[in-house]
């Protein structure tokens, strides 16, 4: 029998092509990286919670496997001057316990868009734009003030579903916090700039119903043959 496109795959490629239309390119960083890489250059200190050993899979002290791709835009910006306009997809692990909604290893994309002049207006637009063209002309979003180390102001996006009657967190994003552009050698007095971060199974089992994020990983035919 023929097989076909893993769902993950799908959902990442049409990310992907939302994206680049938008002209932004898309870059690579290592799944094995250094806490620097990691947490201290996104300005995560060393006694926040996220660092925990409990969340991070370490190989040795320093060591370990990345809990975002985030890790692939400082390794960007440490090789590039601005402005920088990438996506980040790849593979991300936590150490957490198994369930419906969350697995040890999952995907996710992130972007960071750097140069003069940028607004939050502009992030506000990018990311209505690709809302409406991942889930349709008609879905309503809304940004949701929230807080994360490397970006302030910070914001989530959700959209509304219908069905259940209530919003869905898809993203989380902000304008780059200063301290992340000096721990690269940006200066922060000339360059701002936008990131944002996704789950692709979060987002696959929005667009796709499915119930148990555990179906991506288990290579069930009965399940992959539905897409
Ligand atoms: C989420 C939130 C986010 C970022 C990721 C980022 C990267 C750099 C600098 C600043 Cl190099 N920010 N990434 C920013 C905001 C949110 O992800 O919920 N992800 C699943």
């Amino acid at each position: 029998p023929v097989g076909s496109i893993h769902p993950l795959t799908q959902i990442l490629e049409e990310i992907k092509a939302i994206f680049i239309r938008l002209g932004f390119s898309v870059a690579y960083g290592p799944e094995i990286d250094t806490e620097f890489f990691n947490f201290e250059a996104l300005n995560i200190p060393k006694h926040h919670p996220a660092r925990d050993m409990q969340d991070t899979f370490y190989i040795t002290d320093e060591v370990l496997l990345r809990t975002h791709t985030s890790n692939t835009q400082i390794h960007y910006m440490e090789n590039h001057k601005p402005p920088v306009r990438i996506i980040a997809p790849g593979r991300v692990y936590r150490n957490e316990d198994i369930s419906v909604r969350s697995y040890c290893l999952f995907h996710q994309v992130e972007g960071l868009y750097v140069d003069t002049g940028v607004t939050f207006s502009e992030l506000i637009g990018t990311l209505e734009y690709f809302a409406k063209e991942l889930f349709g002309k008609d879905v309503k979003s809304r940004f949701r003030p929230s807080y994360f180390p490397f970006t302030e102001p910070s914001a989530e996006v959700d959209i509304w579903n219908d069905e259940r009657g209530q919003w869905l967190e898809i993203l989380g994003c902000g304008s780059v916090d200063p301290a992340v552009f000096e721990n690269v050698g940006y200066d922060p007095g000339i360059w701002q700039g936008y990131a944002f971060g996704m789950g692709v199974e979060r987002i696959a089992m929005l667009k796709y119903k499915i119930g148990d994020i555990r179906h991506f990983y288990q290579g069930d035919v009965r399940f992959l043959s539905q897409f």
